[in-house]
């Protein structure tokens, strides 16, 4: 069978692309890692055009990609091996809103500011919030259980999910807990395509449930001397106030990010690291007492600097010295890593493994930063300008199985937040058992018993 006709008869010529520009754009995500090379992109509008693909694919065996924002960091999105990929764009739509449920009801290709506005319209909050908000899509969110700068307060994607319209690789309709609070009646399947990355189904709406929004928010920056002194502070204003977002960076990370983004500095002082809070600063007392843990803390000499957000556009341009960073050190090829483990593992973990590189490979500038008050660090290493990407690459590759297996001696995970797609695929096993692998295995065959499902990502089945 002819396959261009027949996916222009079901879904409309004007919903399928072919043209060269678009096989690149659409074939890849933020990894850059991979040559694109799909043959199609379709733009279903409806579940019922989803559902017609993939049963058509089946026939075929045709391999489906499923694309969002391609917003993604571990090439979860990309379509390398002649693969149709189907892109939610344009099922972008807010179905439904429910103030009395406090839920909305997303297409899965809905921006997620798009969705973060219909919130503030309504006097409402949707808090799962990272840099990629413009332009990420909810069902890639919901597919890699999106984390993201809030998630010291509000949690995961996971969390904001109260139902799920998902076609599986067989090319059935589910609608997974239809919006329910409680629903005690077995298996939530709803939570096993949360974090599925496309290879069990796809997902074509969602409701997401919405919150009372923060009053207030007030950002501190912090300059600290050192991480067992991070944690400390960490632990300080934990104790004493509602943080909604606890991240941090070194001092050479907020190098880049000043003399690049022009971004000012927070204060004179320059300090090893630094950390970001925010907080809801609803009554004078709340500030009373973020002044006080503060000067315990410069009493202490965990802090040794700090500076205080006074209005909304400062908190926003102090949130800047962190948002802006992966942007600009993707002009330095960086070679990334994300990982976690418990929180208060955090410094033994940290010291070991910048120490692991740093002994291997001298000339390497390693950067970190990330969400601290999860147990999750971004590793960021850079390039030495003399040297070819592709040396670099392989040399940064051959590190990998020492700091997975440090991670793994440290009960922690080789991707904490950005998903497994084709670059973590070979490294599960240092986070998941052999038990546990061969049960995702046994699930994807279930759900897609002829493999068309974004194929070769998570789990090499
Ligand atoms: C962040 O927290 C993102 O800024 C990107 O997860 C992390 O670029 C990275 O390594
Ligand atoms: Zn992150």
């Amino acid at each position: 069978m002819k396959l261009l006709p027949k996916l222009t008869e079901l879904l409309g010529t004007e919903n399928i692309l072919t043209d060269s520009d678009s096989l690149k754009r659409y074939g890849c995500d933020w990894t850059k890692t991979h040559q694109p090379d799909p043959i199609a992109i379709a733009f279903p509008k409806t579940t019922e055009h989803v559902q017609a693909l993939v049963k058509f694919a089946n026939t075929q065996e045709l391999a489906l990609v499923p694309s969002g924002g391609r917003t993604g960091l571990s090439g979860g999105a990309v379509a390398a091996n002649k693969e149709v990929v189907v892109a939610f764009d344009r099922m972008n739509k807010i179905i439904d809103f429910n103030a009395t449920d406090r839920s909305a009801t997303c297409q899965a290709g809905v921006i997620t500011q798009q969705l973060q506005q219909l919130a503030k319209d309504n006097h409402l909050y949707y808090p799962v919030n990272f840099a990629s908000s413009g332009s990420s899509q909810i069902g890639g969110n919901i597919a890699t259980n999106a984390g993201g700068i809030k998630v010291v307060r509000y949690g995961l994607t996971r969390n904001w999910v109260l139902g799920l319209k998902v076609v599986t690789g067989n090319g059935e309709i589910l609608d997974l807990n239809k919006g329910l609070v409680k629903n005690a009646t077995g298996y939530d399947l709803r939570h096993l395509f949360i974090g599925s990355e496309g290879t069990l189904g796809f997902i074509t709406e969602a409701t997401m449930r919405l919150t009372k929004p923060p009053k207030n928010l007030t950002v501190m920056v912090l300059g600290i001397s050192n991480i067992d002194a991070l944690m400390k502070v960490f632990e300080a204003f934990q104790n004493t106030l509602d943080l909604t977002a606890f991240e941090c960076f070194s001092d050479r990370t907020l190098h880049y990010v000043h003399t690049d983004k022009g971004i000012p500095l927070p204060f004179d002082t320059r300090t090893p690291y630094y950390a970001l809070l925010e907080f809801e600063n609803d009554s004078e007392q709340r500030e009373k007492e973020a002044f006080k843990t503060f000067d315990n803390c410069i009493q202490k000499e965990w802090v040794l600097d700090g500076a205080m957000s006074q209005s909304e556009s400062q908190a926003q341009s102090l949130w800047r010295l962190r948002e802006d960073i992966s942007e600009t050190l993707s002009a330095y090829t960086p070679y990334k890593n994300d990982l976690s483990v418990k929180i208060s593992v955090i410094p033994e973990y940290l010291e070991a493994v910048v120490q692991l590189i740093t002994e291997n490979y001298t000339e390497f500038e390693v950067l970190w930063y990330g969400h601290i008050g999860d147990g999750n660090i971004h590793l960021n290493i850079l390039k030495p300008e003399n040297m070819e990407a592709d040396e670099f690459f392989k040399q940064c590759k051959s590190l990998n199985p020492r700091i997975f297996q440090l991670t793994q001696t440290m009960n922690g995970s080789v991707s904490a937040e950005h998903g497994v797609g084709l670059l973590k695929r070979d490294d599960i096993s240092y986070s998941r058992s052999k038990e546990e692998i061969a049960i995702m295995k046994e699930l994807k065959s279930i759900f897609d018993p002829n493999g068309i499902m974004n194929p070769g990502k998570l789990i090499n089945a």
